[in-house]
């Protein structure tokens, strides 16, 4: 693949007005007709040729207003198909008509079939697999599409839109047709076609518009929809009430297919999820499948205005939808759930995905200026930095002139492809307010770190704080402007009370909000009566690091009395961290680990404190994890030296809080059947945190076994399980638990994906056979990519010491595996690759193995565009 450059960006020389597509589908030989009609734009070279888009194509007809083009006036080549001779203003018809092959298409990309059910992706370039189109986000068109299939296989033709109507064909085929009127890109075309069961409701909008909703899932699995269609329920009144926006078509459809490369498609009007992120029942599914299950339905459905209504111009503004999108669905379940955990869960999850991204070899900015393979760029840093750089416009601006901001950006856009520099504008003219400085965090990756120091001035009463922030170097930007960084700070005095904040000279401040602009900025805060301990990024105001010397005692103070919870976990996950760094310095050195008193009194103190929620208290007790560890330490790191640190930490712990851990154990039971909410998912959470440190402590796997045969529901299930597959790997207990859980649950290969990752995450060196044996289990499918993430993926991503092998017979693996998904399912292939982005940060010995198997697949031949970008921006 060639290069794109963000700078080279040109809109097209026609415009296209209408599309018009009819299918007939056959699982061999599928015919695609696509009527196009396109005009010259005004001004665009009167003899410009038209050029459309096209991937692994067989063409087998091309007309221009229903004739036949001359071979002299066409050409196929190189992905493209070129034709000249095109009228001078007038509108033109171009007919393409292409024959695919569903079944034959294991990319997953463009129209394929999955358990007998035809189905497409097309985001970002899987349209022009289908047929020769200009397959870019800002030719936006109205579409009509026809459906014609075999009647007893496919019953149900679906598309976007409204249904306009079908009738029987008299030969054993059907057809349906629908339309779409809203203007769309071609990557939000979608098609479904099948035998499939229906759970139906509907929904009423402000303006009293009714809505069919369906979701769509495998005959049998209808009931296990029932908790995803009240989660889009509560998500379309949530989009009316918190940012003014309904629902556009008279139906809204999902449906379930269990072969997807990713989480789901915001499709118009037809999303298609990936079934994991659709059915759930109690006996199936853990409180973390439910969460996850509202937060995708909300983001999907989210899209409609972030995405839809209002699209990208180019790839390069992909944060635009889906980083804006994913700060509606993290304040959507912010509001279903409780706030405060779900900024913890964000944060965590920032910290362990987005933050090695950013500080490795395939760092890249929010918007990144170039790419060879845009599937590539589908990142934790596009995703989730670019909500937390939403998040800061709106810490900057405050709730109303942020919402003013949005409100005027879906006036102004409405119908449009735009950019960034768009979006920004519309907060800018509704405040006044000039974020040219701001926009930066679009542009330069790499996490930035602030340091701070305090120095308090008795006489005077005055606080200094000096600020000083940096932005790392990062693939081809080695100097960095300094940002506006809006870091939410408080002022703690030794009573625990909070200062007020009065600021007397230095960087502005607004509210709790100081604004630092300048690469070294202080600020002084007057009438602080006594030495005050600062609490820093309260809400994690800002994605950054903090580096601060700040002792124990003064993190225990916050952990004590902040008024912002946010700030109590993080003051013990940042006090935990430390001791966990030292405590794998000390395993490395052979040297006695010690756990900081004051850390396990600070974590048992509100581990127990019953007037805090039970699901923040079970946050506080899980420590960071063996990766956090690793990106603190940040060079040179020996896994398992940070699993054996770690382990002491938690022995420490799990012996002096026992009696803590048996009062939560026995407290946080909860009688009756099992519940989904919030409440009732903290209080399960709370309870396996206890139990696990019990675990730990016993040394033995009788309570773990226990608790297995005692579940009534996955989340408690699942916990147990792992809990003696990673702590008791080799006992009698833990042989029957798997067989008995695989046995149960042979039939449902979500649930056997659990118990394929629960065993990828055993660790140690042993684990690497286990994965190799279960790849020959009959239940594991080489070319479901559910199945080839829970097993080779977790392995590779979250099981430090098991495939950071000493030995590099880990990376070994992984280069085979790589290599043999990757002419199957390149996206699957280049996804689980990055697992490898942290290599440079392993000891040397590692290291070397790292690189040398990365380099394998590096001169491996016919590697995928996908893959070979991803392997040489790792090896740069
Ligand atoms: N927009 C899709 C992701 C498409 C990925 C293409 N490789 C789902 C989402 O973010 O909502
Ligand atoms: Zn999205």
């Amino acid at each position: 693949g060639q290069i794109v450059h963000l700078e080279d960006y040109r809109p097209t020389d026609f415009v296209l007005e209408r599309v018009d597509l009819t299918f007939e589908l056959d699982p061999k030989e599928t015919k695609v007709e696509a009527r196009l009609i396109f005009h010259r734009r005004e001004g665009a070279n009167p003899s410009a040729p038209l050029v459309l888009d096209g991937d692994e194509l067989t063409m087998t007809g091309l007309l221009l207003d229903q004739e036949e083009i001359p071979a002299a006036l066409y050409d196929v080549l190189d992905d493209t198909l070129t034709i000249r001779g095109l009228p001078e203003t007038a509108p033109f018809e171009i007919t393409v008509t292409t024959v695919l092959s569903p079944e034959s298409n294991t990319k997953l990309m463009g129209l394929y079939r999955t358990s007998n059910v035809y189905c497409t992706q097309c985001e970002a370039e899987g349209f022009r697999r289908i047929t020769y189109f200009p397959d870019r986000p800002d030719v936006l068109a109205v579409y009509t599409v026809n459906i014609i299939a075999d009647k007893a296989t496919a019953p149900l033709l679906l598309s976007n839109g409204n249904y306009l109507g079908g009738a029987d064909l008299g030969d054993g085929r059907h057809f349906a047709s629908w339309f779409d009127p809203h203007p769309k890109p071609s990557y939000l075309f979608a098609l479904v076609a099948g035998d499939l069961g229906v759970v139906e409701d509907k929904f009423m909008t402000a303006s009293g518009r009714e809505v069919a909703l369906k979701i769509y899932v495998e005959h049998g699995k209808e009931p296990r929809a029932a908790y995803a269609m009240d989660a889009l329920k509560r998500a379309m009144k949530w989009d009316e009430e918190v940012f003014g926006r309904e629902y556009d078509l008279d139906i809204f459809m999902i449906v379930a297919v269990s072969d997807f490369n990713m989480g789901a498609m915001e499709n118009k009007g037809l999303n298609v999820f990936n079934d994991k992120y659709v059915l759930a029942d109690p006996e199936t599914a853990t409180d973390t499948d439910y969460a996850n299950i509202e937060a995708i339905i909300a983001h999907e459905y989210f899209h409609n205005w972030t995405g839809n209504r209002i699209t990208c111009r180019d790839w390069f503004q992909l944060c635009l939808k889906e980083g804006l999108t994913v700060y509606r669905d993290h304040e959507f379940s912010a509001d279903m759930r409780s706030r405060v955990v779900k900024r913890i869960a964000e944060v965590r999850h920032l910290k362990s995905e987005q933050f090695p991204e950013d500080a490795g070899p395939l760092a890249h900015p929010v918007r990144p200026a170039q790419y060879r393979e845009i599937n590539n760029f589908y990142t934790t840093t596009v995703y989730e930095k670019g909500s937390e750089v939403t998040r800061m416009i709106a810490t900057i601006l405050g709730r109303d002139l942020f919402k003013k901001g949005m409100d005027l950006y879906f006036d102004r856009h409405d119908g449009q492809a735009v950019t960034i520099e768009d979006f920004i504008a519309c907060f800018e003219d509704a405040s006044g307010r000039d974020l040219s400085q701001f926009s930066l965090w679009y542009e330069q990756a790499g996490t930035p770190l602030v340091s701070a120091s305090g120095s308090y001035d008795t006489a005077a009463q005055t606080f200094t704080l000096a600020l000083e922030q940096t932005v790392p170097p990062t693939p081809g930007q080695s100097a960095k402007r300094p940002m506006h960084i809006p870091l939410r700070v408080g002022l703690l005095l030794e009573d625990g009370s909070e200062a007020t904040l009065k600021r007397a000279s230095g960087a502005d401040v607004t509210g709790d909000v100081i604004h630092l602009t300048e690469r070294r900025q202080t600020v002084v805060f007057s009438g602080i009566p006594s030495r005050p301990v600062p609490s820093f990024n309260r809400g994690f105001s800002a994605p950054i690091n903090v580096h601060i010397e700040q002792s124990a005692e003064d993190r225990a103070l916050i952990a004590r009395h902040e008024v912002d919870l946010f700030a109590r976990w993080q003051a013990l996950n940042a006090m935990a961290l430390d001791n966990l760094v030292e405590a794998a310095g000390e395993a490395r050195g052979a040297r006695p680990i010690t756990c900081d008193e004051l850390l396990v009194e600070g974590l048992l103190a509100a581990a127990g404190d019953d007037r805090l929620e039970p699901a923040f208290r079970s946050q506080v007790l899980s420590l960071p994890s063996e990766a956090d560890i690793a990106r603190e330490i940040g060079h040179d790191n020996d896994p398992d030296a940070i699993q054996a640190g770690r382990q002491a930490i938690l022995s420490a712990i799990a012996a002096s809080g026992r009696s803590t851990f048996e009062r939560l154990a026995d407290d946080m039971a909860l009688p009756g059947p099992f519940r989904p909410d919030a409440t009732s998912a903290g209080q399960r959470s709370l309870r396996n945190a206890a139990l696990s440190y019990l675990v730990y402590g016993d040394g033995r796997p009788e309570r773990a076994a226990d608790a297995f045969h005692s579940a009534n529901n996955m989340t408690d299930l699942s916990l147990a399980l792992t809990l003696l597959a990673q702590r008791f790997p080799d006992a009698e207990e833990t042989a029957e638990a798997l067989a008995a859980f695989k046995k149960r649950f042979a039939d449902n290969a979500l649930v056997i994906d659990k118990w394929f990752a629960i065993q990828a995450t055993i660790p140690g060196p042993a684990t690497l056979e286990r994965v190799k044996t279960l790849m020959s289990d009959p239940l594991f499918n080489a070319s479901n990519p559910n199945r080839v993430r829970s097993l080779v993926g977790t392995y590779a991503f979250s099981n430090p010491t098991g495939f950071n092998r000493a030995d590099g017979e880990g990376y070994r693996f992984l280069a085979r595996q790589i290599l043999a998904i990757d002419p199957r399912n390149p996206q699957l292939a280049a996804r689980i690759l990055t697992s490898m982005r942290s290599w440079r940060s392993l000891e040397q010995t590692r290291a070397e193995h790292a690189r040398g198997a990365l380099k394998e697949i590096a001169a491996a031949s016919s590697l995928s565009a996908d893959v070979s970008d991803i392997v040489e921006r790792m090896l740069q």
